[in-house]
């Protein structure tokens, strides 16, 4: 898009529109430079109009109901009169990407109201270049006036320390059952929760639930709290509409609370320049990558290396040497 053409577009985004805004995130998504050039621009031209909304990220491991949680909880805020934003993150399937293409076909009634964007991510594998299009994707969606942002992955280890980057509160959902041994749950993703919610508590599971709630809470105590208060855990049904609302409610309430307190704006400060360093390495990788003839040193070197005849880190310090020395 030439610079007309980007200010229209910046203008389209801030007026709210849908197809502005799903434009500008894929201009952030493009892996051609001229693209993240153009949607650089824009997210400066752009800027001021961001930071006001709620960002809340929600993992949880695959069918334990993340989806359909989404699109009840979504619908809670747009009862709410608020304008809700889902983006997908998904490192992991880079080949498949079938969970996030079923969403928009999932969250169906969500996806019909004109105060909700939804946008199934694609994936690239790569988790930095994922945290720093994320945070691209959030801002624009901010931009163009959603006041709540939620950011879903699939939890597979690190794709929730991606996506706990680029939110203020992370929610764990986890299934009914399995409590004793904390579902393989590991210790430091229920260190990035701020909020534990033990799903599908409907019908028969209600009993194992609250067991499963209860282990949690006491695993909990082996945990340093995140914030100034221990991290809740609730159940929760997606077809139990007064239970999605309590999560909705302890949510927007523990946000509140730390928007006041000054947290959140400190947590987003550490955040944007953590993501500075990110988007450093990846544009410095990208460069390496673009010089004539850096594969085929990287692949001459490999031998060296994997040879025993150069040690790794001369072998990179002659690499860097070679191709990024001005
Ligand atoms: N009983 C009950 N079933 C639920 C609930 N939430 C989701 N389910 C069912 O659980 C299955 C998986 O739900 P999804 O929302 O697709 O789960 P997901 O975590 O998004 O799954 P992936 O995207 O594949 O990782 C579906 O068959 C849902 O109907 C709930 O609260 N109660
Ligand atoms: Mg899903």
């Amino acid at each position: 898009v030439s610079a007309p053409e980007r200010n229209e577009l910046a203008a389209r985004l801030l007026a709210g529109e849908r197809a502005a805004l799903a434009k500008a995130i894929t201009l952030t998504e493009s892996s051609r430079p001229e693209h993240r050039d153009q949607a650089n621009e824009l997210l400066d031209e752009v800027l001021e109009a961001t930071g006001h909304s709620q960002r809340i990220g929600i993992s949880g491991t695959p069918g334990v109901g993340k989806s359909t949680f989404i699109e009840a909880f979504g619908l809670n805020l747009l009862s709410q009169g608020r304008r809700v934003a889902v983006l997908a993150v998904d490192p992991s399937s880079q080949t498949t990407g079938g969970s996030i293409l079923g969403d928009k076909t999932r969250m169906l009634e969500l996806n019909r109201s004109d105060r909700a964007f939804i946008r199934p991510s694609p994936s690239r594998g790569r988790l930095g270049g994922v945290t720093v299009r994320s945070r691209d994707a959030v801002l624009l969606c901010e931009a163009a006036g959603y006041d709540t942002v939620l950011v879903e992955t699939v939890g597979v280890g690190q794709s929730e320390t991606a996506v706990a980057q680029v939110t203020d509160l992370f929610l764990l959902l986890i299934g009914p059952g399995g409590g004793d041994d904390l579902q393989g749950i590991k210790r430091g993703v229920m260190e990035l929760a701020d909020l534990i919610v033990v799903n599908k508590a409907d019908g028969a599971r209600v009993a194992e639930a609250q067991q499963t709630a209860d282990s949690y809470r006491n695993a909990l105590h082996l945990v340093r709290p995140k914030w100034d208060a221990p991290t809740e855990v609730m159940t929760c049904s997606a077809l139990d509409t007064a239970s999605v609302s309590a999560v909705s409610t302890q949510v927007l309430g523990t946000w509140e609370r730390l928007a006041n307190n000054q947290s959140i704006e400190r947590l987003r400060s550490l955040q944007a320049e953590k993501a500075m360093t990110a988007a450093i390495n990846e544009m410095v990788l990208a460069t390496l990558h673009g010089r004539p003839g850096y594969a085929e040193a990287v692949a001459d070197l490999q031998l060296q290396v994997s040879g025993g005849r150069q040690s790794a880190s001369s072998a990179a310090a002659e690499l860097t040497r070679q191709f990024l020395s001005p």
